[in-house]
């Protein structure tokens, strides 16, 4: 259903959200549990991060076929890929497939934000207002914000007073962009840029790239779908969704070795190549098992790399600027197709500003602390997200005792399970800080989600209960477990927006489970299994009718 403005509903459920994981939720609701549920979404159509993220470039870096859903046999039989890595259109046309298919679009309130959310402990109700005047009372609430959804631009001074053309990465014009024969500036290095800057260089007059960390960018070694191999997943399905879930990040890597020190040198360069001609993230998810772990092991793989962007860039100092120094794969490895043969292109140049930071934006371009004045029509910021936590704060969230999430969590997110959070019963995050998430297979891990989040409801309607929340003293246990999972890798040693470094005064945690998604399934599993051992399952009729806040 949808729901009527300036009027309060009441349903059963309320999502937000209508990218990946809030269309599988429901449909979940709807025509699995027969709730009454609805969708809020910002966008006008379905697609969450697939509909704001059209820059040029965009596309997908695990393979088509893994990146879809594994749910509806239906829907994997009938829908085909036609490159190895979907690009972004074939994404949002799929994720449309899907919401027709199962009729889901009469459910999803478009073009409408969600501006508060409280929970009222005497109905033991959430009330869900929003921007267009909505008023809805529901038992569950879910968020499906995803976890790149909140883009952040630097405060530069003078950031308003560029008169030119702005963009950003993360919400690109629907129309697209025509940048020929003009000057363009883009600030950023960030996986999306390195999509989007070969294309732009291209068309563009001439393209200034602003870094401030270079990247280990590897190539995706995408092209046409083989329609063999699409014809044999399609055949065995299961098996290939099987051999997915099991694997640590979602994807298979079935050449991955245990350790690069019980090869030699000459057998080390020879399979970390072969990962690098089969592209993807196989350098950096299935080369070797002690990369992430070791820093000698990984520091090999950092100099390969960095000796073929050496090769690829012909200007021995542009290529010198292009070589990261932090431990390689600690960042989110970025996937490129010709990003560092771009360098070698005339209208082309790298500004480090590391060295000399961008002091302000003028009405013509941006001025360096160096005094370097770079000027031009068009400018492009691709400077990353408030992950994890931004998309979640956006949604003004109080629960018990009318505390708001922002102060329950100003330490850093508290949950259990990257699913639930004390003192805000009934609210569910889909692929939640300190669950898998980014570093699973979005997809499959936003499945397994739904189905967990699926459990609990047929679980609280058939013993009558009213609320569920974790007890406090779980995410204490589970902040414990996910940290000491990380600080066992590498990859808590760098800043990065999985430690919410790459944001000012955000604090600090590692806001990825890393143990895999087989093992957190597990996990997942033993708390139903347990009738939700570390939940506070609580049946207290309510002392009051719904009063709406
Ligand atoms: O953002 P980023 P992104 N002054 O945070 C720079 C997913 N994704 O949008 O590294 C100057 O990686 C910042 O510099 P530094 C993927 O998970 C998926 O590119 O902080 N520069 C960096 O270079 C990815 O990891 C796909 O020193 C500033 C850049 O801006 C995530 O989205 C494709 C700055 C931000 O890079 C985010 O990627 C694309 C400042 N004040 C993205 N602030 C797929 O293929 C920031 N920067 C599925």
């Amino acid at each position: 259903m949808s729901v009527k403005t300036n009027t309060i509903s009441c349903v059963d459920a309320v999502v937000v959200g209508a990218g990946f994981a809030g269309l599988y939720m429901l449909h979940t609701l709807r025509d699995k549990l027969k709730m009454n549920a609805v969708v809020f979404e910002a966008a006008d159509d379905v697609g969450g991060t697939w509909y704001w993220n059209r820059y040029p470039g965009a596309r997908c870096d695990i393979s088509s076929y893994h990146y879809s859903f594994s749910f509806s046999e239906e829907i994997q039989q009938e829908w085909s890929w036609s490159e190895k890595y979907a690009a972004q259109p074939e994404i949002l046309a799929y994720l449309g497939f899907v919401a027709d298919k199962l009729d889901l679009r009469g459910n999803i309130n478009f073009e409408t934000r969600v501006i508060s959310s409280s929970f009222d402990e005497s109905s033991q109700r959430w009330t869900i207002k929003t921007d267009k005047g909505h008023t809805v009372v529901c038992k569950y609430y879910i968020s499906g914000v995803g976890t790149l959804s909140t883009a952040t631009i630097p405060s530069y001074e003078g950031k308003d007073t560029f008169k030119g053309e702005v963009y950003s990465t993360s919400t690109w014009p629907h129309q697209g962009v025509d940048f020929t024969g003009k000057t363009v500036g883009i600030i950023g290095t960030g996986a999306s840029a390195i999509q989007a800057i070969p294309l732009i260089a291209e068309q563009a007059k001439h393209l200034t790239v602003f870094q401030r960390t270079a990247n280990y960018a590897t190539p995706l070694q995408n092209g046409p779908m083989n329609p063999a191999e699409a014809t044999a997943i399609k055949a065995d399905y299961s098996r290939f969704r099987h051999e997915a879930r099991a694997a640590l990040a979602g994807v298979p890597f079935p050449n991955m070795r245990e350790s690069i020190f019980k090869d030699s040198p000459a057998e080390v360069q020879q399979h970390l190549e072969a990962c690098w001609k089969e592209g993807g993230f196989a350098l950096w998810l299935g080369s070797y098992g002690d990369v992430l772990f070791d820093e000698k092991a990984n520091a090999i793989v950092a100099e390969f790399v960095r000796n073929k962007i050496r090769g690829r860039v012909k200007d021995p100092k542009t290529a010198e600027l292009l070589c990261p120094d932090y431990l390689y794969g600690t960042k989110r490895q970025p996937c490129e197709t010709n990003y560092f043969e771009t360098y070698n292109r005339d209208n082309v140049s790298l500004v480090d500003i590391k060295s000399a930071p961008i002091r302000k934006i003028t009405e013509t371009g941006l001025e360096l602390s160096n005094d370097q004045h770079h000027d031009f029509d068009c400018l492009i910021y691709s400077t990353g997200f408030d992950a994890f936590t931004g998309p979640l704060f956006k949604l003004n969230l109080t629960g018990r005792k009318g505390i708001r999430l922002q102060d329950y969590w100003c330490e850093g997110p508290r949950t259990h399970l990257g699913l639930m959070t004390h003192g805000f019963p009934n609210f569910f995050m889909i692929t939640g800080p300190q669950s898998p998430s980014v570093l699973f297979n979005m997809p499959l891990g936003i499945e397994q989600h739904v189905e967990w989040i699926a459990d609990v409801i047929h679980h609280m309607e058939t013993n009558d209960l009213e609320t569920i929340e974790p007890e406090k003293a779980k995410e204490d246990e589970w902040r414990e477990v996910v940290e000491s999972i990380a600080n066992s890798t590498l990859m808590p040693k760098t800043n990065t927006w999985y430690t919410g470094s790459n944001i000012p005064g955000k604090p600090r945690s590692f806001m990825v489970y890393l143990g895999g998604g087989a093992a957190y399934k597990q996990v997942c599993d033993e708390v139903v299994d347990s009738e939700y051992s570390g939940f506070i399952l609580d049946n207290a009729a309510a002392t009051q009718e719904v009063a709406v806040l």
